[in-house]
């Protein structure tokens, strides 16, 4: 069965064909829905472009999310073009390299400022530009990090944005609810991308985690796109204002290792 027949997701996110935002457009195609993609910087566009083609999406445009009128244009665009959407997918984050190395405590007023708006008031901004396209209801989904609730080593100032995500996520809920529109984050585990190839010592953190996890292995862009295509279809007519992990478990354990591993010393 289709899960998504007749549908129309707005994606914005996707950088290569290792985004997990590309891992959700296939999982939606698959299910019937009609695709727009929507990306951060003019370079991305001859990478997005022959992606777009392979899922047959004619819509597909730029938009710097730190910019009320690129928000506002492409919504235009999007309006002109779709009508109504029924799906809102938010798969992006930034934050300064030099932010994501060394003590949180350093972190300069710039930095803190465009993480948190380039990875948390971007939600707030698109999803209040997407209400008057989902007039009968809809999903929107975006991508949070465990580093929001636990201190993970480098992740800094991005954990206290995907804490404002996650609380944003939560507030939209709240306020769309009655419309029909409902508001989830997907958790996720460490995944080799773009944006994680910035990342010191990340295949390391890849190693940590997967020999760890209560299913002793990382996640992929695959699994995270099933989750997105639940929580957007009506299998999760029921849910909002919610995280749902898809990490192989790693967030449940308190003590990742038994004593027994331990070093002698
Ligand atoms: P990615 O590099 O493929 O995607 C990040 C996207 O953010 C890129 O497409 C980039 O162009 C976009 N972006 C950055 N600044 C922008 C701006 N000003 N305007 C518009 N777009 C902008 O990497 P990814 O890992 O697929 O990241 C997608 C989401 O998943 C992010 O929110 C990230 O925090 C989250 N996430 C990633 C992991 C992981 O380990 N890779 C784990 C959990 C959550
Ligand atoms: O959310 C992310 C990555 C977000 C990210 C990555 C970069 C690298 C390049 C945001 N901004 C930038 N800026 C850059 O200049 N993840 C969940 C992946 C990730 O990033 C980490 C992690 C994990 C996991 C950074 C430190 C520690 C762990």
């Amino acid at each position: 069965m289709k899960l998504l027949e007749g549908k129309k997701a707005l994606i914005f996110g996707i950088a290569n064909k290792h985004s997990i935002a590309w891992g959700i457009a296939q999982a939606f195609h698959e299910h019937g829905a009609e695709l727009g993609f929507s990306y951060g910087i003019p370079q991305l566009e001859k990478r997005v472009e022959p992606l777009a083609e392979e899922l047959d999406v004619r819509f597909v445009e730029m938009c710097d999310v730190t910019k009320d009128e690129d928000i506002a244009a492409v919504f235009q665009k999007a309006a002109d073009h779709f009508g109504q959407i029924d799906i809102l997918v938010h798969s992006l984050a930034f934050a300064p390299q030099e932010e994501l190395a060394g003590r949180f405590v350093e972190t300069s007023r710039s930095g803190f400022a465009l993480a948190l708006d380039i990875s948390a008031y971007s939600l707030v901004a698109l999803v209040r530009a997407a209400e008057p396209l989902m007039p009968n209801g809809g999903s929107v989904v975006t991508m949070t990090y465990y580093g929001s609730e636990k201190v993970v080593p480098h992740y800094n100032v991005m954990g206290v944005a995907k804490a404002a995500l996650e609380a944003s996520v939560r507030y939209l809920a709240a306020d769309l609810g009655p419309t029909g529109i409902r508001v989830n984050a997907i958790s996720a585990g460490p995944i080799k991308t773009l944006a994680a190839s910035g990342v010191a010592g990340f295949r390391k953190m890849l190693g940590y985690v997967g020999e760890r996890a209560p299913l002793r292995r990382n996640v992929n862009q695959e699994e995270v796109g099933r989750t997105a295509l639940w929580l957007c279809s009506d299998l999760g007519s029921g849910i909002t204002g919610e995280v749902v992990y898809v990490d192989a478990g790693y967030h449940i354990l308190g003590m990742p290792e038994p004593p027994e591993k331990w070093e002698q010393t």
